[in-house]
């Protein structure tokens, strides 16, 4: 009876090796154990007593490789040949799909060869198996020793139904795995007919052709012997004799073997798994290690091929909304990228939902979709396309397709493709923001360099412009010394001219006054003395003013020197003594003990003193007076020696007091009389300030005018 497992994706045919006792069976299936590749059998389970002879069943599962996506799974049982054990092998038989007739070829056992033939009969049928119609496959053994009887004899006696038989000598091998292919074979193909590959005999021919090349390489001389599972029971045969007690031991023992080969699945599966871990771990510590990702997306599917043990496929990423493909193995063409009939191919599927997709074509079914059509055109059966996902961002998707001989991919495929994608998808995101980042530092090296350039650029004309401005600047300072020198030239000359004409003219002044004067001087002389004298007068104001204007124009130059504040007082009022005759003023000096001198630019402060003196004179009443207080007095905590000049005269308004100073200001009374420039107060502004001291005007209008040169005390010499 067929079996389906559907957990393991497998089909398990139950083929019997059936006989007389002692004939064979056994060492048949341990011979066949010992030859099969481990990868494609189980361990062979077998209870036997000490002296070798089943008590219940031997045990061995081979591997077929694959039909319709199930493993083919024969799984071998013997009975216990002895008479007494008929029960163990009635329950053994139940659901046998094949039976293999091991019959001992020696003549003494003839008997016992016809009952167990005769026995197993009956024992198909008290399991509703039909034995005319069962696959059933002879082996005559023992051929090696000397009482073997021919095979003709023994194929005319026990081969009723004509069925394949082969000579064999269990004990060497020969013929052992021949007689087990043609049980296999058989017992397939009567499997197939009842999964309808009757109506197919192409399907079934290439169903047979498989378990032929899976058994091909075990048709050859034996390996060296290997060990099997031997359980041995303590009781021996002969305390076993109720048969219910067999029976239940028998269902017993069954459960067990087939809990057994679960677990040794189960151990195949989890060394399958750590296989995978390991390729996903070792892919994983290669892409760590990519620097380009060409290097990435070959190594992936390379890998992604070898571990699903495949030839074709494709790697296609996505680039700005559409996938390409980067890597192509085996294949002219990749029938998942392209459109099917809803116009979507199944990569953009497995784009959009993330997930896995996963075809597995019957070769044995109709055709059901182009997609199927273009598979099988292409001589494939399968299709796994994988997404590579990182971040919750599909970056491409992978796809491998595997042929007939491949089968279907499993759903452990499909975690291995996962888990390589989720490893390819890393590598590749890291590699991106690699780039990324190399761009935006590239783009950031272009900007400081430009910006390098600019600034050295301006740097250098800021240099040439600096230099340029520092050779104007060194030429206008030259050019201003020579202008000071001839300034100071000027000066000079104009001091020197103004001085040298001032005594003449005054002379001239007194003579024309003296003259004017004399007793009988003709109307007509007189009149040219007035003319003369009008005249003189306007030319020694003149030529105040003309020292006053040198004076400002140098105000600091001229070289500190002692001072006899009699002389400076003499000096100053020499000029003014016909206007102060005139207007009949009187003039008095007071000095405070201990400034007689003064240290002071004597030139200067005569002028000064001159032209303050000059203003108390020329701006008093008739008959008025001219006070001069030389004394030490206190400005802000600061020692200061004050020259005073006090008038008695019309006064200066308020808001005239500030302009007083100003070059050129006469006031109102100054501009009706027309007197000199009006440098006066101006000049001895300047020459107080060159002496690091100040000018202080104080009026009262219609009473009279106080301006005081204030000199710091130092000027006092000590
Ligand atoms: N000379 C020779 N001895 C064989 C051959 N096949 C099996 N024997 C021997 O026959 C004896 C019985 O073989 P088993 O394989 O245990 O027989 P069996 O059919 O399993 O017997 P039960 O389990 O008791 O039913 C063993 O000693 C084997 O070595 C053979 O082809 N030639
Ligand atoms: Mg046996």
């Amino acid at each position: 009876m067929v079996q389906f497992d559907n957990q393991y994706k497998q089909v398990k045919l139950k083929v019997v090796y059936y006989g007389p006792a002692l004939g064979g069976k056994t060492t048949c299936l341990k011979y066949i154990h010992r030859v099969t590749d481990p990868t494609r059998r189980t361990k062979l389970y077998a209870l036997n007593t000490a002296s070798d002879r089943t008590l219940f069943f031997d045990l061995l599962g081979i591997d077929l490789g694959r039909v319709r996506g199930y493993r083919l799974m024969l799984q071998l049982f013997t009975v216990p040949g002895q008479v007494q054990y008929n029960a163990t092998r009635r329950a053994v038989l139940a659901g046998a799909d094949g039976v293999l007739f091991v019959a001992d070829s020696q003549s003494s056992q003839q008997t016992a060869n016809e009952q167990s033939l005769a026995n197993l009969a009956e024992n198909l049928k008290a399991n509703g198996l039909d034995a005319a119609t069962i696959p059933l496959v002879f082996a005559y053994n023992k051929r090696d020793l000397p009482e073997a009887m021919d095979c003709a004899t023994l194929n005319a006696s026990l081969n009723r139904r004509g069925v394949p038989w082969f000579a064999t000598v269990a004990t060497t091998g020969e013929g052992v795995m021949e007689s087990f292919a043609a049980i296999a074979e058989a017992t397939v193909r009567s499997v197939g007919d009842r999964l309808g590959l009757a109506a197919q005999p192409e399907a079934m021919e290439r169903l047979l052709v498989g378990v032929r090349a899976a058994l091909q390489p075990f048709l050859g001389p034996p390996p060296s012997a290997e060990s099997e599972v031997v359980i041995r029971p303590k009781a021996t045969a002969e305390t076993l004799s109720a048969e219910e007690l067999v029976s239940e031991a028998v269902r017993a023992n069954l459960s067990m073997t087939d809990l057994n080969a679960k677990l040794d699945q189960l151990g195949q599966e989890l060394a399958r798994r750590i296989r995978q871990l390991r390729a996903i771990n070792e892919f994983g510590r290669l892409m760590s290690g990519a620097r380009q990702s060409r290097q990435v997306t070959s190594g992936f599917l390379d890998a992604l091929l070898r571990e699903l043990g495949v030839s074709c496929g494709s790697l296609l990423l996505e680039r700005n909304g559409t996938l390409e493909e980067v890597e192509r193995r085996g294949l002219a063409e990749d029938p998942f990228a392209r459109p099917q009939a809803d116009g979507r191919s199944p990569v953009a599927a497995v784009v959009e939902s993330q997930q896995p997709f996963v075809v597995f074509v019957d070769e044995t079914g109709p055709i059901t979709s182009r997609l199927t059509e273009e598979l099988l055109g292409l001589g494939l059966v399968a299709g796994l396309s994988v997404p590579l996902v990182a971040q919750g961002r599909v970056l491409g998707v992978a796809t491998a397709y595997g042929d007939a001989a491949r089968g279907a991919f499993s759903d452990d495929d499909r975690d291995l493709a996962m888990g390589l994608a989720a490893n390819a998808a890393v590598a590749l995101a890291h590699l991106r923001a690699l780039g990324a980042l190399e761009e935006a530092n590239r783009t950031l090296e272009a900007t400081v360099a430009a910006r390098t350039r600019e600034l050295e650029l301006a740097l250098t004309q800021q240099k040439v412009l600096t230099e340029q401005l520092e050779a104007r600047r060194q030429e206008l300072e030259a050019a201003n010394a020579r202008l000071g020198e001839l300034e100071a030239l000027k000066g000079e000359l104009l001091s020197y001219v103004a001085s040298a004409f001032e005594e003449p003219v005054r002379s001239i002044q007194t003579a024309a006054r003296v003259l004017m004067r004399e007793e009988g001087v003709s109307e007509k002389a007189t009149k040219l003395l007035e003319v003369v004298h009008a005249e003189v007068t306007r030319l020694a104001d003149l030529i105040v003013s003309t020292r006053q204007a040198t004076v400002l124009s140098a105000a600091e130059g001229g070289s500190v020197t002692e001072v006899a504040v009699a002389d400076l007082m003499k000096r100053a009022l020499s000029p003014l003594r016909s206007a102060i005759g005139e207007r009949k003023l009187s003039v008095h000096v007071k000095v405070a003990q201990g400034l007689e001198r003064l240290l002071a630019r004597a030139e200067q402060l005569e002028v000064a003193l001159r032209a303050v003196l000059r203003n108390a004179v020329e701006y008093n009443t008739p008959g008025g007076s001219v006070t001069v207080i030389v004394q030490p007095t206190q400005r802000d905590g600061k020692a200061f020696t004050e020259i005073q000049v006090t008038d008695t005269g019309q006064g200066i308004p308020a808001e005239d007091i500030p302009k007083a100073r100003e070059r050129f200001w006469r006031g109102a009374a100054g501009e009706a009389a027309a007197h000199g420039l009006g440098l006066g107060l101006t000049v001895a502004s300047r020459v107080a300030e060159a002496h690091q001291g100040t000018l202080e005007i104080r009026s009262e209008p219609g009473r009279g005018t106080t301006v005081s040169i204030l000199l710091p005390a130092r000027s006092t010499p000590a």
